[in-house]
């Protein structure tokens, strides 16, 4: 298997924890992909141009992020981080998707802060986006209780989500007020494999 991959992509984190956790990631070549270069063949990947996108040794392509996951939790033995049917199924794809929509506002809310020339930013959509991270961050806060427990990609999107905003929003201070998450967080944190792939900046 490949993966293509951008270092600082928190979608990318996702999997690389997942297969880490999953005793996975010697199986996979990882494949550096600047998605702003035509010249990448990423969009023959992926049309939507977009990593992580995991090419498979028979030359299917699986993207996005949750998709990958949960073909990688297809190809192990020990417990499942996608559970089956039930109600433990549907919090941790919930929780995935609560995770991964904190990523999305906060990387729409990072490029208007970021990349987008002063003078063209757009107030109001900054704060709509952070008002989503906020919100978002709140429900964790709320149901902190339910991120103990076995690992799931809910968890695993959850702290990649928190580590996202460590490092491009520090300035939201998400911790504060926020007690139990942060504290569930701290713990999370300190697994191998979110350790292992802390991301460093690079531009
Ligand atoms: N929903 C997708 C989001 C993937 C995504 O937005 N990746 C970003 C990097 S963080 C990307 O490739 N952006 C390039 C682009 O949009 O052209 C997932 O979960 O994999």
């Amino acid at each position: 298997m490949k993966l293509r991959y951008s270092p600082t992509s928190p979608y990318v984190r996702k999997v690389s924890v997942t297969a880490l956790e999953l005793g996975l990631a010697e199986r996979i070549e990882r494949v550096p992909t600047d998605t702003q270069d035509r010249e990448s063949g990423i969009a023959e990947h992926n049309p939507l141009g977009k990593v992580p996108a995991l090419v498979l040794d028979d030359g299917a392509v699986l993207y996005d992020s949750p998709v990958i996951c949960e073909y990688l939790d297809s190809r192990h033995d020990g417990p499942p981080m996608f559970p089956a049917a039930g109600p433990a199924r549907w919090t941790a794809l919930r929780q995935q998707a609560l995770g991964d929509g904190i990523l999305d506002a906060a990387i729409l809310r990072m490029l208007e802060l970021v990349r987008r020339p002063e003078k063209l930013r757009w107030p109001g959509w900054i704060d709509h986006q952070t008002a989503k991270v906020a919100r978002a961050v709140d429900q964790f806060e709320a149901e902190a209780a339910a991120l103990e427990g076995p690992l799931t990609i809910g968890r695993i999107t959850a702290g990649c989500a928190l580590g996202y905003l460590d490092f491009r929003a520090p300035e939201l201070d998400w911790r504060a007020g926020r007690p139990k998450l942060a504290a569930w967080y701290q713990d999370f944190a300190e697994r191998p494999a979110m350790r292992e792939t802390v991301p460093k900046a690079v531009q």
